[in-house]
């Protein structure tokens, strides 16, 4: 996988030199460069910026210089028209105003060729960028969440290791992959490791039973507790398919329901369900 990032503060993602995305970067599996977007300036002073048609507060970006960055980075200089044949490479907009970023976003972002990541500082880039850019990637303005970050680069950092750990190869045990928060949309259990009692704590005991079949379980009901006590937005999004009955009594303690073919709030849907 190819991946671009054009960035005002190039030295901002040399934390992409370290761990599992350097070595990955080391080993060929992605090929990730960093552009400065200063580079692609006229002017003696390098400017980035200026001020908002309309009026407000603070700066935004110019287009000349993304124009310029994201043609050199499309591989044909400056001028460089349409790209050639086969996928568009997606262009990821880091902004407080896009889409959410989800772990699915990172599954469908991984099977991609080339993924440029164009950070915004101040108020943000000429929105002229963003629709002519449409015409040579394909373009996804993306958030981490519902806050601000002062620019688009701690959120590319998040978004690249998000995404370069699920192409084939970076991780060295894929099963690692499978059992982890967001995997099949629910949080992950709680883990544990030696000793079996610290501080007077004791390792809940079915771990050190060696029966696989109730350490599942116990697993698999720690996750659905944990999943309704801190993330009730995505109780309501499971797929009551995939709930055996055990599931389905650990939700009900925790006032969840099956109902209408969906995942509600006890007491929150049809009539004859059980209210907790
Ligand atoms: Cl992707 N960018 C900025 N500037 N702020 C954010 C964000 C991104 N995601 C959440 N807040």
């Amino acid at each position: 996988m190819r991946i671009d990032v054009v960035s005002i503060f190039p030295e901002y993602l040399s934390a992409l030199d370290l761990s599992l995305i350097g070595k990955a970067r080391q080993q060929g599996l992605l090929e990730l460069t960093v552009t400065d977007l200063r580079e692609f300036t006229t002017d003696r002073h390098r400017t980035v910026d200026d001020t908002p048609y309309g009026g407000g507060a603070g700066m935004v970006m110019k287009p000349e210089p993304w124009a310029a960055a994201l043609g050199a980075v499309l591989g044909g200089g400056p001028a460089a028209g349409p790209g050639a044949a086969g996928e568009r490479p997606v262009l990821v907009v880091p902004s407080p105003a896009g889409e959410v970023f989800t772990q699915a976003t990172a599954r469908d972002l991984a099977l991609r060729k080339h993924l440029v990541f164009a950070c915004g500082r101040y108020e943000g880039i000429d929105e002229r960028v963003v629709d002519w850019s449409r015409e040579h990637f394909e373009v996804r303005p993306m958030s981490l969440g519902d806050y601000v970050l002062n620019g688009g680069e701690v959120a590319v950092l998040a978004m690249v290791e998000a995404i370069g750990r699920l192409v084939p190869g970076v991780v060295g045990n894929p099963d690692s992959l499978v059992e982890e928060s967001h995997a099949d949309g629910l949080l992950e259990y709680p883990v544990y490791t030696k000793p079996a009692l610290w501080r007077d704590r004791p390792v809940p005991e079915v771990l050190l039973s060696g029966h696989h079949g109730r350490i599942a379980r116990w697993r698999r009901d720690r996750q659905l507790q944990r999943t309704a006590a801190r993330r009730p937005d995505l109780v309501g999004s499971l797929d009551p398919t995939g709930l055996d009955r055990a599931d389905r009594a650990v939700l009900a303690e925790a006032g969840w329901v099956v109902s209408g073919g969906r995942v509600v709030r006890a007491g929150d849907g049809a009539a004859g369900e059980p209210v907790a």
